[in-house]
């Protein structure tokens, strides 16, 4: 495939509606180009995340073009990249929940998994002249066998998510292998914003620090508190994305911050910013999150527990570092204060909204 960077830029975002989606879609945007996003058909609105960023399609020089589709239906995705002609494709769109995947694991895989294929035959058939990246994930690694974990750390992975996302992170090296397709994948590790989905646990934990603090909740219900994630911002991570589609060689690469926190410090960094150190009491199941005045914030709920849990996850971005000069530029600390702050203003504008509260 001959250079896509001597023509005008035009990416094709799948996802666009969710985290990531809308924070790349600003980036591109700013960046000059054309985007395609492919949405999908729900009953009520799903568009809230990139509203702001709706262009009325019979102005002139609209440069966001908004199709439906589905990762399940190839005949939507053929007509849609037929008609964009994208010189970059963002495969950003999955069921990306862990824990659900348990519950739909075939619709998972359908959609996580086979819907790669389904974007990397429509690239191939049309004969597109295109950049592809995929959405590959540090859950791949699982049960991890060493740590911190690289590109070359093996995978292992434990939930029916991972093991669609192996099956998408195969197909696409198998295809830059077999046809020389520029295709990427970057194995990013957890990221979070004021965007993230409310079921994730960082949004759950930073909302209902806010709801608490404003009397609009009384329990946080968690599962398991030990978990250790490496937590970035979605912001830094659709950068090192796109500069993956930039690099001369496609390759693939982790992305993470290079440090590792469990829940339960995401818990103490959101309820201290909102004035509500948490003293633990307990073990186990049994074991709850006290605030200032002995009231119980915060509770286990068994229900939360996955079959299998992926431990400690924590990611070694040297070779990103390197080869895409890129770095994390918000840790910890400032992500959970990010995330507290906007949850309390949507909260405040809620409680408005509500009669429960005066402006
Ligand atoms: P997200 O907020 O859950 O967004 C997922 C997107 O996929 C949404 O736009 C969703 O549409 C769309 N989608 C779901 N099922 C679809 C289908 N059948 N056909 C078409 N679109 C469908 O996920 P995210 O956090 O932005 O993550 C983006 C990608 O990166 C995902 O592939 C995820 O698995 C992967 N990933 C995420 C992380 C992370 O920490 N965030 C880390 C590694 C990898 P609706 O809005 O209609 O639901
Ligand atoms: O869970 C524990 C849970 O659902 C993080 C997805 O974006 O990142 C995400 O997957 C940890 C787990 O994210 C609750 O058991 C405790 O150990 O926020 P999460 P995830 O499973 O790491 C990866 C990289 C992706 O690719 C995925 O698409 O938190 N946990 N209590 C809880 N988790 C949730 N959701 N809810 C709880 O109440």
């Amino acid at each position: 495939m001959s250079d896509s960077t001597q023509r005008t830029k035009v990416a094709l975002v799948t996802g666009i509606t969710g985290q990531d989606g809308s924070y790349l879609t600003e980036l591109l945007l700013s960046k000059g180009y054309e985007v395609w996003g492919i949405i999908r058909r729900s009953s009520s609105f799903n568009t809230d995340r990139i509203d702001h960023l709706y262009q009325d399609p019979h102005e002139p020089n609209v440069r966001l073009h908004l199709r439906y589709g589905d990762l399940s239906d190839a005949s939507s995705l053929l007509k849609i990249f037929a008609e964009a002609q994208p010189t970059e494709v963002y495969n950003l769109a999955a069921q990306s929940h862990v824990k659900v995947s348990f519950d739909i694991p075939e619709y998972t895989a359908d959609v996580t998994g086979v819907g790669v294929v389904r974007i990397l035959e429509a690239i191939r058939q049309l004969n597109l002249n295109t950049r592809f990246y995929q959405a590959s994930s540090s859950e791949l690694y699982g049960k991890v066998t060493e740590t911190p974990q690289s590109e070359t750390t093996p995978f292992w992975p434990r939930s029916p998510y991972a093991c669609a996302k192996a099956l998408g992170f195969y197909m696409t090296r198998n295809y830059r292998e077999s046809y020389g397709m520029f295709a990427v994948n970057g194995i990013l590790f957890n990221h979070e914003s004021p965007r993230r989905g409310e079921t994730f646990v960082t949004r759950k934990i930073s909302r209902a620090a806010a709801r608490i603090s404003l009397g609009m909740q009384e329990t946080l219900y968690l599962g398991n508190l030990d978990a250790r994630r490496d937590w970035g911002f979605a912001g830094d991570y659709v950068e090192a994305m796109w500069r993956m589609l930039q690099v001369d060689d496609p390759d693939d690469f982790v992305i993470a911050t290079g440090e590792t926190h469990t829940v339960r410090e995401f818990c103490e960094l959101c309820f201290q910013e909102v004035g509500l150190p948490i003293e633990w009491k307990g073990s186990e199941a049994n074991e709850v999150g006290l605030g200032p005045d002995g009231q119980v914030m915060i509770r286990i709920d068994p229900k939360y527990f996955r079959p299998a849990e992926v431990d400690l996850l924590l990611g070694d971005p040297s070779k990103a570092r390197r080869l895409l000069n890129w770095s994390p530029t918000v840790m910890l600390d400032e992500l959970a204060k990010m995330m507290v702050h906007s949850d309390l203003d949507l909260s405040k504008h809620e409680a408005i909204e509500r009669g429960i509260a005066t402006a």
